[in-house]
């Protein structure tokens, strides 16, 4: 049974840092119609997802703030910006669902 696994999973209370590869991949998961662009309706659903307890509102701020070319969808360059923007609202994606940062 020498079988090894690609992903590691932490279970238990030991605490993992937020890093930004894990928002992107979060968020890169919430473009569930794959085209590769993340409107507001599915920044709204990682940002349920994370435990906020104003997603539209998150939502909306973080377009605002990554949405570069103002076509109100974040492309794969303005994904950074939104990371950061998750990043400082300090989620922690081990324990999103019991987690309310205001
Ligand atoms: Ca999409
Ligand atoms: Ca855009």
């Amino acid at each position: 049974m020498a079988r090894e696994k690609s992903v590691c999973v932490h279970k238990g209370g030991m605490p993992v840092a937020t890093t930004e590869q894990q928002i992107k991949d979060l968020l890169k998961r919430y473009d569930t119609n794959q085209n590769g662009l993340l409107d507001k309706a599915e920044v709204q659903r990682a940002f349920n997802k994370l435990g906020s307890l104003f997603p539209s509102y998150r939502a909306y701020r973080g377009i605002k703030i990554a949405d570069d070319n103002g076509d109100g969808v974040v492309d794969t360059y303005e994904l950074e910006k939104l990371v950061q923007y998750v990043k400082k609202q300090n989620y922690n994606l081990a324990n999103y669902k019991n987690l309310h940062v205001v």
